[in-house]
């Protein structure tokens, strides 16, 4: 076998069984420190959270209308929360619709810099008093090895996994087992990017040379709908249209212009480490007009989160 050829992630579409190369290029999500400092940014010139919140207040609130089933007490697991703002606008909706519901909120997010965050910003809201907040600081397959080990029985009426299942290994096996933890009525809810739109674009092409950095993944909602049709499970899907200021990108040794850079291909340093001809290709492509509009002297990259909506195991 030749040992530069590595599988490290299962892909469920059909197209995508070939095997990955080793790359010397790093993830950016080894780097904690900078991963933050690239998201922040990242957030700073899209549109994705605003996207979100209009997703939350207009689209979730009827989803989450079922849940529970009458239940006086909720339980819901957050995977990835990031800083949690995201996951606190969806707790106030889940609120608004069962208000005499108490809330039991397991977070599982691996970084302690946002677990802090996540901490300060539930500290500030006396508000929340409904919900008991469980913080794991692990990433979602140690949240299931120590399920599994302490044989835990409880069940799920809410989980959801916002932007963040680029981060592991196994798709399927991780949206299983979380599924696997729905009570009745309870809902999965998962968002990535969508293989529609410019993100989408930048993983089919590149996928394998920027998908081998070992720790995080060209993964759309595309291998998540292959992953369920697979499977039979049926899910709805949401479109989420966004956008992202990447004008900085493309001004040689702009330092906001590649911490984006590496916040849009998941490579740690990735103008100072990949090759001429990938950073070319990743710069031609995301200035080509299927990717990105021009407005004046900006260049906005145009893309699409989705998210799909999954039920209780049947
Ligand atoms: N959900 C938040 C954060 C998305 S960024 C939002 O939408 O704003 C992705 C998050 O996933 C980061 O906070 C990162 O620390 C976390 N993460 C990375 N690897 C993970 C893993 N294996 N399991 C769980 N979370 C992970
Ligand atoms: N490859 C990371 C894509 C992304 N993450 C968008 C959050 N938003």
């Amino acid at each position: 076998m030749n040992p530069n050829k590595i599988h490290r992630f299962i892909f469920y579409c059909p197209d995508r069984f070939e095997p990955i190369m080793a790359s010397p290029l790093m993830s950016l999500v080894h780097d904690d420190d900078r991963y933050q400092k690239s998201f922040q940014l990242f957030l700073e010139r899209s549109s994705e959270h605003q996207c979100m919140k209009d997703f939350i207040h207009n689209k979730l609130p009827h989803i989450l209308a079922s849940i529970g089933d009458g239940k006086s007490h909720l339980n819901v697991i957050e995977v990835g929360s990031g800083a949690g703002d995201i996951d606190l606008e969806m707790l106030s909706e889940l609120h608004k619709k069962h208000p005499e519901v108490t809330i039991d909120n397991e977070v599982v997010e691996p970084s302690s810099q946002q677990l802090h965050h996540y901490q300060v910003l539930v500290s500030q809201k006396p508000e929340l008093n409904y919900t008991k907040f469980t913080w794991n600081k692990m990433t979602a397959s140690e949240f299931e090895e120590n399920w599994k080990q302490k044989k835990m029985t409880k069940k799920a009426d809410f989980v959801h996994m916002i932007q963040m299942l680029y981060y592991v290994k196994d798709l399927g096996a991780t949206i299983s087992f979380f599924q696997s933890l729905l009570d009745k009525n309870g809902k999965l809810i998962i968002t990535l990017v969508s293989d529609k739109g410019g993100w989408g674009k930048l993983c089919q092409k590149y996928r394998n040379q920027l998908c081998s950095t070992g720790i995080s993944y060209c993964v759309t909602t595309r291998d998540i709908r292959c992953f369920l049709d697979s499977k039979g499970v049926s899910y709805q899907s949401f479109d989420l249209p966004s956008h992202m200021d990447i004008t900085e990108c493309f001004t040689e040794g702009d330092e906001k212009g590649e911490l984006l850079l590496d916040f849009l291909t998941e490579v740690l340093d990735f103008s100072k480490t990949a090759s001429p001809e990938l950073k070319a290709g990743v710069l031609e492509l995301l200035r080509h007009p299927d990717c990105s509009s021009r407005s004046e002297d900006r260049v906005v990259f145009i893309y699409n989160l989705e998210a799909i909506v999954i039920d209780e195991p049947t």
